[in-house]
């Protein structure tokens, strides 16, 4: 089936996850909840089959989940189709912001909802391509990537003849909002991709992912924009981050070119925004960009690292048991890079996993129980240790 779909690089994990399979017969279907954008056009989103919203019982619960998933219980579905991923927890832990696209030809724009799937509310612009959303931790503003400013429409799918690729589009710009999306303010102004922006605990920084240097590399600023400090230097890929619960370290993914093939593959395709995301691994870095280990050497695609509040582990979403495989499991693994355990056991994709600042309940981006073929839904579950 011919791949259309047009994507940011979260989006397009979730497509190396084997999520292209979108039927366009099935952009029809369902009915849907008609969404009133607050530019005035209507979005169709998430078709609500009562059906599958019959699993949010127990009974269904149990169904969710397979038995080798020990540290999960009572897990519930959050989404009932299309594409949604990136699901972060309010630091209230009353509310997540992810998210969500349905149709071929349609950009992610973000949400939110509350912990029932309920709630719903589209609070980017509904224009360009969005992606990457977390809250502030004082629950008064959220923070996402948008290439609005560009214009309305989608930004033009990457291109493939050279295999498959990620497209760090450069109209990505950092944006906050009131988290009824009103008041809209542009956070950074620079050449380049600027996305996969999260806060740390207290507020004061956040760390984001930028190519204004033509490389793409980490960056910390202040919570207003201002003081950018760069953080990595290597070349290659280097996004992804999120501070850990003190704050003092931050944990994130990258994919560094080894051989002079990979190098070169890397420079030409990198000069038009695009990567080919081979090996990417996880890595852990001080708030200061120093002390930088490598937790991983999977020679797959791990990805979507983040801490468990006690700072001590760090759960990620890998294909590490069959790194050619399109099958993603979340794993946990200690900051000092010892005891990796797998936590998810499905043949699906699983990903983008969050823990509640409580350390309680596990939200995740899965195709497990997909009513179509290629759907991604936004699961929570309890945590157990
Ligand atoms: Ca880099
Ligand atoms: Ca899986």
């Amino acid at each position: 089936m011919k791949n259309k779909i047009i994507c940011t690089v979260s989006c397009l994990l979730v497509l190396w996850g084997g999520v292209q399979w979108k039927a366009a017969a099935q952009q029809g279907a369902g009915g849907g909840i008609r969404r009133e954008t607050r530019s005035g056009k209507e979005l169709r989103f998430a078709p609500f089959d009562f059906a599958q919203g019959r699993q949010n019982d127990g009974q269904g619960a149990a169904a969710i989940l397979l038995p080798e998933e020990k540290h999960l219980r009572n897990a519930r579905q959050l989404t009932f189709g299309g594409e949604n991923a990136e699901a972060y927890f309010s630091a209230d832990n009353k509310q997540l912001i992810f998210q969500s696209h349905e149709g071929e030809d349609k950009c992610d724009q973000i949400y939110t909802m509350d912990l029932e799937g309920k709630n719903m509310r589209m609070v980017s612009t509904g224009d360009g391509r969005t992606t990457c959303a977390y809250f502030f931790p004082n629950g008064k503003k959220i923070l996402y990537s948008s290439t609005h400013k560009a214009g309305p429409k989608c930004p033009a799918p990457p291109d493939y003849s050279k295999g498959y690729v990620w497209k760090l589009y450069p109209e990505f710009e950092l944006y906050t909002a009131k988290p009824n999306g009103t008041d809209v303010k542009q956070l950074t102004n620079a050449p380049g991709y600027d996305a996969e922006a999260t806060v740390s605990r207290n507020g004061k920084k956040i760390v984001f992912t930028s190519l204004r240097t033509g490389d793409p590399e980490i960056y910390v600023m202040d919570a207003n924009g201002k003081n950018v400090k760069q953080l990595t230097h290597e070349m290659g890929y280097d996004g992804g981050p999120f501070f850990s619960p003190d704050g003092k370290q931050i944990v994130y993914r990258a994919a560094h070119p080894e051989s002079e093939a990979e190098k070169k593959d890397y420079q030409d395709l990198i000069q038009t925004s695009q990567l080919r995301p081979t090996r990417l691994e996880i890595y852990v870095m001080d708030a200061d960009g120093s002390n930088k280990r490598q937790l991983t050497k999977a020679g797959g695609g791990s990805f979507a690292p983040f801490f468990h509040p006690d700072g001590k582990r760090i759960i990620f979403a890998s294909n590490l048991e069959n790194p050619r495989g399109r099958n993603f499991d979340l794993y946990l693994i200690n900051v000092d890079g010892t005891g990796l355990e797998r936590v998810t056991y499905s043949p699906e994709f699983d990903s983008f996993p969050m823990w509640s600042s409580d350390g309680k309940k596990l939200v995740w981006a899965s195709n497990r129980n997909a009513a179509k073929r290629g759907d991604t839904n936004i699961f929570i579950a309890d945590w157990v240790d």
